[in-house]
């Protein structure tokens, strides 16, 4: 039994052989993230941490804000292990929120400013919890009457926190700080839970994945090593900073385990992030294939001085080799393939590796106690090179998803394996390459769509009977979605149910592409639904051009 296990029911956590195991040989050392930005303000109290907006944050501000708002939270009646959803854009306030929550032991989610009412719904009644912080408009869109509807469905709800002008709502920085009580508290401990990050998932909800302190932090160490951060590593975030990429591979957290400087870009567009790059001497940031292309095809590129980046990661989503093999031509910097998932297994292609491995891999295991199967559909292992599922485990990839006892004997071997649901084959070199993918889901170009759950929306239209939710190429994105409909009488118009499903709040990036209309889907053998089929006759009759 674990400590983990202990404090917070629902968090699967390691056996305590392997627990063991892991701490004997350095890879859990006891660590927490309160301690690490305490350790890094007196290391490296006077270089700048963090920089956003119109603020310059040395690591010594960084550690003092997070102190008080730590009392703050506090004040306000946040406990330990409390739940607390998180929805910020990229701004430094992210970082003080999230670190006053992790000193305080109390666990954020960590929601994409993406999410609308049916996911903040979800994660703030899934979760119970007690505080939801939100910016005041971000994008165009006012959190504040989202936070309205979600507090007025979720009894455990206690309190909305605004950075900006409040409304009805309390604001951020006027929750009243107390010194004294924080020394009273007692911190998490290592192998606690620390916070929630989100599975892009293959089911109807979204699934929760609980990391602790000692697991994350081995896997920025790794990062770091891998990636050769230093404190002379200036850091842009550019996607999203919740997601689990610019969080830690190595990205923001990674660079402050180093003492590095970390810049946030409200958005990743050139006009953005350029400016930003020069002024700042970026030396690395990290893309989804899309905006790579976008970065790759920009004008921009020889207005601005981007001579200090050196290295360019992507990931989230296949990149192509035709454009890896651009980058470095075209942006003047190196790059580094990056195949990760929030559930833990990080890959990476290595800096000084030969240049046909970085442009045609996804890389490498990040950690040497990274296990790895690639099995056929019987979890027999494939022969060497053969494409097949990927299965892993190891000191930071996690034995199961929060509250999910039912899915994680699907979703985990008996031995405790995680199943990514991606197909890979190995290299001679031991490098992975990304073939396709087994689960349920659409990518993107990296933002991840769970079928089931746009199907379940789909569903609940009087005039939908049944709805097949499938990527379809794209030329930009690598997939789009197409949901296909069978209509309940006559077919509803494909921007009608598109309304319907804005309206039930869900994230913008889930909406349909396309919606065709059948009257019966192909089927299995066993009368299920093909979406193999499927996919294969919509790629032949959108190929087609229509008379
Ligand atoms: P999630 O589990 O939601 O964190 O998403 C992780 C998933 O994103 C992986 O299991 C892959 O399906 C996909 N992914 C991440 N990086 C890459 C990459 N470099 N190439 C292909 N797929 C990727
Ligand atoms: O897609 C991902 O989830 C991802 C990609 C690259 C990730 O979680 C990561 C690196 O850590």
């Amino acid at each position: 039994m674990s400590t983990a296990q202990e404090h917070l029911p629902g968090c699967p956590t390691w056996p305590e052989d392997f627990a063991q195991r892991y701490r004997e040989a350095g890879y859990w050392r006891g660590e927490t993230f309160g301690q690490l930005l305490r350790d890094r303000a007196r290391d490296f109290g006077s270089r700048v941490a963090l920089v956003g907006g119109t603020h310059r944050w040395t690591y010594a501000e960084l550690d003092a804000r997070v102190d008080r708002m730590a009392s703050g939270f506090h004040a306000l009646g946040i406990r330990a292990r409390d739940r607390v959803v998180v929805q910020l854009p990229n701004v430094p306030e992210f970082y003080e929120v999230i670190f006053a929550l992790f000193r305080m032991g109390a666990l954020p989610v960590f929601a994409l400013p993406a999410h609308r009412a049916s996911e903040i719904g979800y994660f703030c009644a899934f979760t119970e919890a007690v505080a939801y912080v939100i910016p005041e408009r971000f994008g165009g869109f006012d959190y504040r009457g989202l936070a309205e509807q979600v507090k007025a469905a979720t009894p455990t709800l206690k309190h909305v926190l605004v950075l900006g002008d409040a409304g009805a709502h309390t604001a951020l920085g006027s929750v009243p700080a107390e010194p004294l009580t924080l020394e009273a508290l007692e911190g998490p401990s290592p192998s606690d839970v620390a916070f929630f990050q989100l599975s892009g998932g293959s089911t109807g909800v979204p699934k929760l994945i609980p990391r602790t302190h000692d697991d994350y932090i081995y896997s920025l160490r790794a990062s770091v090593d891998v990636c050769q951060f230093t404190s002379e590593t200036v850091y842009l975030c550019a996607l999203p900073a919740a997601h689990n990429f610019p969080m830690s591979s190595p990205g923001v957290l990674g660079t402050f385990q180093v003492g590095g400087t970390a810049v946030m870009a409200m958005s990743p567009s050139p006009d953005v992030a350029f400016p930003l790059i020069e002024r700042e001497r970026v030396t690395v940031t990290a893309l989804v294939p899309p905006l790579t292309m976008v970065w790759l095809d920009s004008t921009l590129a020889k207005k601005h001085d981007l001579s200090s980046l050196k290295v360019l990661q992507v990931g989230g989503a296949r990149l192509s080799d035709e454009a890896a093999a651009r980058v470095r031509p075209t942006l003047g910097c190196g790059l580094q393939q990056v195949f990760g998932m929030a559930e833990g297994l990080v890959n990476y292609t290595r800096l000084d590796d030969p240049e046909t491995l970085i442009v045609t891999t996804q890389g490498r295991p990040m950690s040497d106690a990274d296990e790895l199967r690639v099995v056929d559909d019987d979890d027999v292992p494939v022969a060497p090179g053969e494409t097949g599922h990927l299965l892993t485990r190891g000191p930071y990839t996690i034995r199961g998803y929060y509250k999910a006892e039912a899915h994680n004997t699907k979703a985990f071997t008996t031995d405790g394996f995680y199943r990514t649901g991606d197909l890979v084959r190995l290299t001679p070199e031991g490098y992975l390459v990304v073939e396709g993918r087994a689960k349920d889901q659409i990518n993107r170009g990296g933002d991840k769509v769970a079928a089931e759950e746009v199907e379940n929306h789909l569903l609940a239209h009087p005039s939908v009977s049944d709805a097949a939710v499938v990527a379809i190429p794209d030329k930009f994105l690598g997939e789009r979605t197409c949901a296909v409909v069978i209509p309940r009488g006559e077919a509803p118009a494909p921007s009608a149910l598109n309304a319907f499903l804005r309206q039930r709040g869900l994230a913008s990036f889930k909406i349909p592409d396309r919606i065709e209309f059948v009257a019966a889907f192909p089927q299995t053998g066993v009368g299920k639904v093909s979406k193999k089929a499927l996919r294969d006759s919509l790629r032949q009759s959108l190929s087609t051009p229509s008379p």
